[in-house]
């Protein structure tokens, strides 16, 4: 597949604005990909894929959750959640991708979880701080992923955390298991 053909099917797929949004994302992946030495090709099209299931009935969404190898556990927590995980059921089934590890970073783009892959940091963090995106503290990260990928992820994990705490919001636990190893990896392997 092209990456053209992959961004004109992501298009049918949403709404101009989460277009726009897909296509920033993808930008800020490539330059992440170019400074982390990982294939800028392959970034490209986990960003311009990971959020094809955005705009999927929460019906649906749940049917490819209880009939895939998808954790169940998924629906017992927010349905914001589920078009990440099943987004990458959807671009295998829909679009043909077989690539795992492109398939991961689609999967894990909004919680994150132990042990990503470099892609999955990259494409956790694009999503984070496209420019499109305002909010406080966004600059922080943004000048730590020019510099220190790891330590820009532990930034989004915990300003994410903050902010489900600050709304009273429950936390699934991927999105901790990528706080503690971010963590972790940030203390030197020390706690
Ligand atoms: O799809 P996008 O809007 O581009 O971004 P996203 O896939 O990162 O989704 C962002 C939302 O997901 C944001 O409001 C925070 C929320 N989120 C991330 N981790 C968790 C979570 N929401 C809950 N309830 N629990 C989580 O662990
Ligand atoms: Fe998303
Ligand atoms: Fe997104």
């Amino acid at each position: 597949m092209k990456i053209n053909d992959a961004t004109e099917a992501v298009k049918q797929q949403l709404t101009e604005k989460r277009f726009e949004h897909t296509l920033r994302v993808a930008e800020t992946a490539v330059d992440l990909a170019k400074k982390n030495n990982i294939s800028e090709e392959k970034a490209e099209f986990a960003a311009v894929f990971h959020d094809y299931a955005k705009f999927r009935s929460l019906e649906e969404m749940k049917r490819w959750i209880l009939s895939s190898s998808l954790p169940n556990d998924l629906l017992h927590y927010h349905h914001e959640l589920w078009h990440a995980p099943v987004g990458a059921i959807l671009v295998r089934e829909e679009q043909g991708i077989k690539d795992k590890e492109l398939l991961g970073a689609i999967h894990y783009h909004t919680t994150g979880r132990a042990h990503m892959s470099v892609l999955e940091k990259v494409i956790f963090l694009a999503d984070y701080i496209e420019p499109g995106r305002s909010f406080p503290g966004l600059d922080e990260v943004r000048e730590m992923a020019q510099v220190d990928l790891d330590h820009a992820c532990w930034l989004t994990s915990r300003n994410t955390i903050e902010f489900l705490m600050r709304k009273k919001s429950r936390i699934y636990p991927d999105t901790f298991h990528a706080y503690n190893d971010l963590t972790t990896s940030l203390n030197g392997g020390n706690e």
